[in-house]
């Protein structure tokens, strides 16, 4: 197993690299798409809801990650001492069509496709996605943590103003869209669009020696926004899994979002999927509570024991990487900064511990 650390666009800077260093990263998940880069959102918050209303800012150009890029990113990040595990989320303005089933998917699909074999050629191993209209929706902020540290969760209410069009996935891909909302779908069309997007994009990975690895929806609620989630169940992965099998169709495994669905085991769910390896990286995070009344707290205060997780990856033999994914923020100058580093101690001694045993 080895210890990940997830960084945003903004963040991919010396500053960033050496703090993640300095934590005892060896390797990094990284997120291209440029949620934040809307000025109003600020970006020291940039784990943290922004008001639905206004999303995450606009997406991108619609153009792909180009090799050339991909290598510079990846050659400042090896000259701090770190290992590139994994790219983290599509850009809706790549995939929008292929997520609504709109008149662009076939273009789409080709786009997506082209940018896994450039990941591929980039030598990064793993590329992670949300298969999601709503994406994150529904979390409140509150201080929901140890000592009443600024944290994420549900209150009982979930957001259903339905999408706009031009939207998905909370970020604009078409200001100039028409009035109006996108459609209400059912969960089986929902896993149709995820069935063409796995069938023609699998084999494109298995060529370029990419895994694509699912996020669960977070939250896990069968509808937001007016609009089905797919794997809001832990045996809803399996699903996934069986639709095209396949060593590159895996998991993006948020112990957080597996452990706030209101069936199943998160220590079930996590040996069942691990002995299959089918986890390509993990998103190592803790709550209390299950949908729709869940708070995201500290790694070692929630209900999820944390070293009988890694003896399961242990005794299974996952060798992938496991990242914070979010932390409650603490109270000093460097809110994120501390609630990271406060995770990455924690993991890293409780890694050492289970090693070692
Ligand atoms: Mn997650």
């Amino acid at each position: 197993m080895k210890l990940g650390f997830g960084l945003y666009k903004h963040m991919l800077n010396e500053e960033h690299y050496k703090f993640a260093k300095q934590c005892g990263t060896t390797h990094v998940v990284v997120h291209l798409v440029d949620y934040f880069g809307n000025e109003k959102n600020s970006k020291e918050n940039a784990n943290q809801p922004i008001g639905e209303k206004e999303g995450w800012g606009n997406a991108g150009s619609g153009k792909i990650w180009e090799l050339d890029e991909l290598l510079a990113i990846k050659k400042e990040i090896n000259s701090h001492g770190l290992e590139w595990e994994a790219i983290e989320n599509f850009d809706p303005a790549i995939w929008h069509d292929i997520l609504l089933d709109g008149p662009k998917k076939e273009e789409q699909i080709e786009l997506v496709k082209e940018q896994i074999r450039i990941v591929g050629k980039a030598g990064i191993p793993i590329y992670g996605y949300n298969f999601s209209l709503a994406g994150v929706s529904s979390r409140k902020t509150g201080p929901y943590a140890r000592g009443g540290a600024e944290s994420v969760g549900m209150e009982g209410t979930v957001d259903e103003t339905p999408i706009p069009n031009g939207m998905v996935w909370n970020m604009v891909y078409d200001e100039n869209a028409p009035e109006g909302t996108i459609p209400r779908i059912s969960h089986d069309e929902l896993w149709k669009r995820l069935q063409y997007f796995l069938e023609n994009i699998i084999p494109v990975a298995e060529e370029s020696g990419v895994k694509l690895a699912a996020h669960p929806d977070d939250p896990p609620m069968p509808y937001i926004r007016n609009t089905p989630r797919l794997v809001y169940q832990p045996h809803m992965y399996q699903r996934l899994i069986d639709m095209k099998p396949s060593e590159n169709n895996v998991l993006e495994f948020c112990l957080g979002s597996v452990a706030e669905m209101t069936e199943g085991d998160v220590y079930e769910a996590t040996d069942a999927y691990s002995k299959q390896n089918k986890l390509g990286y993990i998103h190592f995070r803790n709550v209390i509570g299950k949908v729709p009344h869940y708070k995201e707290v500290f790694v070692d205060e929630g209900d999820i024991n944390m070293l009988r997780i890694l003896r399961i990856l242990k005794k299974n033999n996952f060798k992938g990487a496991l990242i914070p994914d979010h932390t409650p923020q603490m109270s000093c100058d460097a809110p994120w900064h501390a609630g990271m580093a406060y995770a990455m101690g924690y993991m890293k001694a409780a890694l050492d511990i289970v090693r070692n045993e």
